[in-house]
């Protein structure tokens, strides 16, 4: 347990196991308590207007956690997901008219032809405890045989319009790509929510590019949200060895992978001409060594007021939750967080309720919560 970490595992277990303990941070005292246990790798989690969440993990099944805390046998009706490393059922996103059209989003690895794979994003009614109407409304391509580097984050925004990140899959002969327009490795993609390309994409109508691409140059984006004052989309991204980013990604702007990085090759050789390039985006911030970027939160909410205003990053290999005190786009200060429980933090999101929410990486991966210790607000 680290030195910020004070104390407490209330039920006597393992830090690892702990149903809850308490942690004083730099701005809050707060408890993390387990919601749901036994998930396999859980990758994504949506909350769903009635109060359930929905929670997918990567082998390829989407539960519904009832507001009970119960959580349901694996929702049929899913698409056929290629569960190769990286790859499998990825994220979910609720429909922002969810309550009038039922729909959900799911983006996950696919199996196309051969070996190949690609990410894939289909939308469905859910319908009880099934998906009905399964439509696959964008595919990456070209499709390509790697296990690695899917991206995968869905992002609604304020428009209605639909983001997901996409990694460049990682193999060094396509690795370039990223700086392509003529395919959609290592990009940021924005469609309808029926898969039709908005007519103001900033690379629609040109012969060259591939009309969903929203912005380029990004390595393995794994995590996205909207900033909560502008409505812009950011976005965590994997480095290499080093260099994991935080960037806010524009329209038709290109955020630089592999030409420059803060990071280096896992053989310690340089990639790229360096860190700076005129014509692409410096990161807001940057992690070296890495901390693995996954999910990525901005924190409005009033049940935690120290933390009001800061981003909240997942750490997998750092096994943390980076908090980020943010004045615009400048990074004041970084904070680790619970580092004391030695997981790797796959999504983080904040809840109706005004809480975090976790998800951990592992094949007995759990739903953590995140809220004020009880000796500060006075709950039981
Ligand atoms: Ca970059």
């Amino acid at each position: 347990m680290s030195a910020k970490t004070i104390a407490c595992l209330l039920l006597g277990l393992a830090a690892a196991s702990a149903l809850a303990a308490e942690f004083e941070t730099e701005r809050a005292r707060v408890r993390v308590v387990e919601v749901a246990a036994g998930l396999e790798h859980p990758w994504g989690l949506a909350f769903l207007p009635d109060g359930r969440m929905l929670v997918t993990e990567r082998p390829g099944r989407l539960r519904i956690l009832g507001s009970d805390g119960s959580l349901s046998a694996p929702v049929a009706g899913l698409p056929a997901v290629h569960a190769i490393g990286q790859g499998g059922l990825l994220d979910v996103a609720a429909d922002p008219d969810f309550s009038a059209n039922r729909f959900i989003y799911l983006s996950y690895a696919e199996r196309r032809g051969g070996e190949t794979n690609g990410t894939t994003v289909a939308r469905a009614r859910l319908a009880d405890d099934a998906l009905t109407g399964l439509e696959v409304i964008f595919r990456q391509q070209p499709a390509v045989e790697s296990p690695a580097h899917f991206g995968g984050r869905l992002v609604f925004a304020r428009d209605g319009r639909l983001f997901l990140t996409l990694g460049e899959r990682s193999a060094r002969h396509f690795i370039d790509r990223a700086q392509s327009l003529e395919d959609h490795f290592g990009k940021v993609v924005r469609i309808e929510r029926d898969g039709r390309v908005p007519a103001d994409n900033p690379f629609a109508g040109r012969a060259d590019a591939r009309p969903e691409i929203w912005s380029l140059g990004h390595r393995n984006p794994q995590g996205a949200a909207l900033h909560p004052d502008t409505g812009e989309l950011w976005s965590s991204e994997h480095g290499p060895r080093g260099g994991d980013e935080l960037n806010v990604v524009r329209a038709g702007r290109n955020y630089g992978w592999p030409v420059i990085t803060y990071g280096v090759a896992y053989s310690g050789d340089p990639i790229g001409i360096g860190t700076h390039h005129q014509g692409m985006e410096q990161p807001v911030y940057q992690w070296t060594p890495s901390i693995g970027t996954s999910g990525l939160a901005f924190y409005t909410a009033e049940r935690i007021p120290g933390w009001k205003g800061s981003a909240f990053v997942g750490g997998l290999v750092g096994r943390q939750l980076a908090r980020l005190e943010l004045d615009g786009e400048r990074v004041l200060r970084v904070e680790e967080l619970f580092t004391g429980l030695r997981e790797r933090i796959r999504d983080v999101r904040q809840g109706p309720d005004g809480l975090l929410y976790l998800l951990t990486d592992s094949p007995q991966g759990r739903l953590l919560r995140v809220e004020p210790a009880a000796n500060v607000e006075g709950e039981g």
